[in-house]
């Protein structure tokens, strides 16, 4: 009998062994890390730019963000305050973590408490691609609507937390929250959520707590 393996199984499984290279890298450093996905625009960057405003100065924070291409990303976490590497993918619609390893190594991850992985926009393919990160957060966002649970299943069943941004702008659109807490609690049952504004600061003190929180656990 001939052994057959899907070429997408063979990807995933080399992806898997440099995540958990790139794991080890962090751990040997005491650097706790989170992975950013959502869709384009919900807000990764905007989020990234508040929570390094207001987390405490004696958390060091650096950033890598993943693009099809520009630095605009990094730049903008950098201006923020964060020791930030852009990525550029070149048409890749997500990170993997043969992409982290580089960038891993042009930050100094001794002199960091948290690194911040923003992902390339898309509510699909990085759902597939470990990075290594500690923790994977799904930002989504409310213009976006609230079928989006059912209709991307994979990327709801599989993060750790959930941010639901841009709370100040549900007067002006049509988005029922129930519905949408129902299918993410089918999906990932009891997933921890911040609804949040990045515009006006509502509902970003129990998202910083969490993230002060859980980098300080991981350190001890
Ligand atoms: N009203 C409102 N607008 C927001 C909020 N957060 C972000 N935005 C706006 O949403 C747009 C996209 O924000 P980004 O932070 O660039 O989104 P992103 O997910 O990083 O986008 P990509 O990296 O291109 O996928 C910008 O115009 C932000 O100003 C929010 O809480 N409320
Ligand atoms: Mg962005």
């Amino acid at each position: 009998m001939t052994e057959r393996l899907s070429v997408g199984e063979a990807i995933l499984g080399a992806n898997e062994r440099l995540a958990a290279v790139n794991r080890e890298t962090l751990d040997r450093v005491g650097v706790f890390s989170l992975n950013l996905m959502a869709s384009p625009g919900a807000g990764k960057t905007s989020l990234i730019e508040c929570t390094l405003q207001a987390l405490p100065g004696s958390l060091r924070v650096g950033v890598i963000d993943g693009d099809i291409a520009t630095s605009l990303d990094a730049d903008r976490a950098a201006a923020a305050g964060a020791a930030a590497v852009q990525v550029n993918t070149g048409g890749e619609c997500h990170l993997d973590a043969a992409m982290i390893q580089p960038a891993l190594q042009r930050l100094d991850l001794p002199g960091l408490d948290l690194l911040i992985v923003e992902n390339v926009g898309n509510l699909v393919c990085p759902a597939s691609f470990q990075l290594g990160t500690h923790r994977n957060v799904l930002i989504a966002s409310i213009p976006e609507g609230d079928d989006k649970p059912y209709k991307y299943p994979g990327m709801y069943q599989g993060v750790d937390a959930l941010v639901i941004n841009k709370i100040d702008l549900q007067p002006y659109v049509t988005f029922n929250m129930d519905f949408f807490r129902r299918g993410v609690e089918i999906l990932n049952p009891g997933v921890i959520t911040f609804p949040l504004s990045c515009r006006t600061g509502e509902g970003l003190e129990a998202w910083l707590e969490w993230v002060a929180d859980q980098t300080r656990l991981h350190r001890s």
